[in-house]
Order: structure tokens, then C-alpha cells, then sequence
């Protein structure tokens, strides 16, 4: 009977187009909806209310509901029919409880994270109309040598952008921009991982306090989600 729902699901599979295995993958975050208010102890104040209270009052396209990372890749044909898939780059998808956008001061999203051996500030500057004339516009990381980088540094690779469809925002970190130490931490084989999400809005240099922030996250290892290589079978190398 088994064997017999197998060869049903794979025949489903087939006849419908689905790629096997074409679930949603899991996030490496997730925060409640509602808490985009600035407050929930992701502040100045101390003894504020707990960490993820929703309040009636809250700023939806800054309120983080998810982040999850991806590999970037492209497909290589080889011979007649086959792919091999090599690295292009990271992604960061993170979904908020509307399209992100700002309806006044600049918003900064912003993934307190460790990239290899190399710690800071993934974020992305998101201008609105209130916007300051000295505001970033950029997908950066902010780099600090006190967690193993080379020196304090932002860098602003080649090629990298943020882009926003529907409630998800994603960042574009190919590794095109990047060289040197920059690059290895970017590749496949090294890990993910996430202290915080946030969004924060920038009034002149006042970043403070966070509108929502997130709990740490779950490890992603660059190249885990690598697709499977289609095998060639007509005019192989
Ligand atoms: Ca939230």
C-alpha cells in the first residue's frame, strides 16, 4: 500500500508540473505580527513590556514576521539536457505584515548577523518622503573587527540591492561584488547566523529606539538548499 501512494504522488507530482519537494522552506526567524510599535523591551526603556506584545498601534511594513535565507544560484547546462548549479550569491527574504515602505523617515532594515567569520550590520536603508538628504538609499554590511572582521568597515559590494515583492522583502547579496575574505564568507560551506532582525528608522543619526526586532535565529549553512544536478545523458563532457 505504501509503495502503491508512492508511485500515486510521484504520478501527481509529475502530471502537474510540481517540482518534488517545492515546499515552502522553513524560516530562520519568525517574530508575531503586531509589535511593530517600539516599545516591547526593543528600546531605550528598560522594564518596557515583554519582547513581541502587539499593540493597536503599529507600523505594518515595519513589523517583521520572518526571515529566511537562500542560496543564490545559476544554472549551468551541461551537454545536451543536463544542469549543474553553482553558486551566485545569499539571499535574506524577509517577510514583513505589509509591503515594505516608509510613509515618513527613513527605515533601516537590518540583520544583526555573523557571515563566516565576519560579524556586523546586513541592512538596507529604505528612503521616505521625511527622509534626511544625508539618509542612505543602500544594501550595505557594516562590518566590526571586535567580531572577526578585518577592521571596522562598511562595504557597499557591486551588484548588491534589496528588492520588495508584495509582504517580502529580499536582499541581493551576489558574490559578483565581493572579493577576498569578503568573498570565502559569502560561500558555500559557511554559516548563518542570526542575533537579530530589526527595523529601526533613521531621524538624522538617532537610530534608536527599534520599531520591531526579533528573537536569535536558527543557523543557515550557505549551499544547504543547493537543488539536486540534473544528470546529462546526450552530449556529456
Ligand atoms: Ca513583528
Amino acid at each position: 500500500m505504501r509503495v502503491a501512494l508512492s508511485v500515486v504522488a510521484l504520478f501527481l507530482v509529475t502530471a502537474l508540473g510540481l517540482p518534488a519537494g517545492a515546499v515552502e522552506p522553513a524560516p530562520h526567524i519568525t517574530d508575531p505580527a503586531g509589535d511593530a510599535n517600539a516599545i516591547n523591551g526593543q528600546g531605550l526603556v528598560t522594564g518596557s513590556a515583554a519582547q513581541g506584545t502587539s499593540t493597536p498601534v503599529g507600523y505594518a511594513p515595519a513589523d517583521l514576521l520572518a526571515v529566511r535565507y537562500a542560496t543564490a544560484y545559476k544554472a549551468v547546462p551541461v551537454g545536451g539536457d543536463g544542469l549543474t548549479y553553482v553558486q551566485s550569491g545569499l539571499e535574506a527574504h524577509i517577510t514583513t505584515a505589509a509591503p515594505a515602505t516608509s510613509a515618513g523617515p527613513t527605515l533601516i532594515y537590518r540583520l544583526n548577523v555573523e557571515v563566516g567569520s565576519c560579524g556586523g550590520f546586513v541592512q538596507y536603508y529604505l528612503n521616505g518622503p521625511a527622509s534626511g538628504p544625508t539618509d542612505g538609499t543602500t544594501l550595505e554590511f557594516r562590518q566590526f573587527a571586535s567580531r572577526g572582521c578585518a577592521a571596522d568597515a562598511t562595504i557597499r559590494p557591486a551588484g548588491w540591492y534589496a528588492s520588495v515583492t508584495g509582504n517580502t522583502l529580499v536582499f541581493h547579496m551576489p558574490l559578483s561584488g565581493l572579493s577576498g575574505a569578503d568573498r570565502s564568507n559569502f560561500s558555500v560551506g559557511r554559516s548563518v547566523v542570526t542575533s537579530t532582525a530589526e527595523v529601526r528608522t533613521q531621524l538624522a543619526a538617532l537610530t534608536a529606539p527599534a520599531i520591531d526586532l526579533t528573537a536569535p535565529g536558527t543557523t543557515f549553512v550557505i549551499g544547504s538548499d543547493r537543488p539536486a544536478d540534473v544528470p546529462c545523458t546526450v552530449g556529456c563532457p
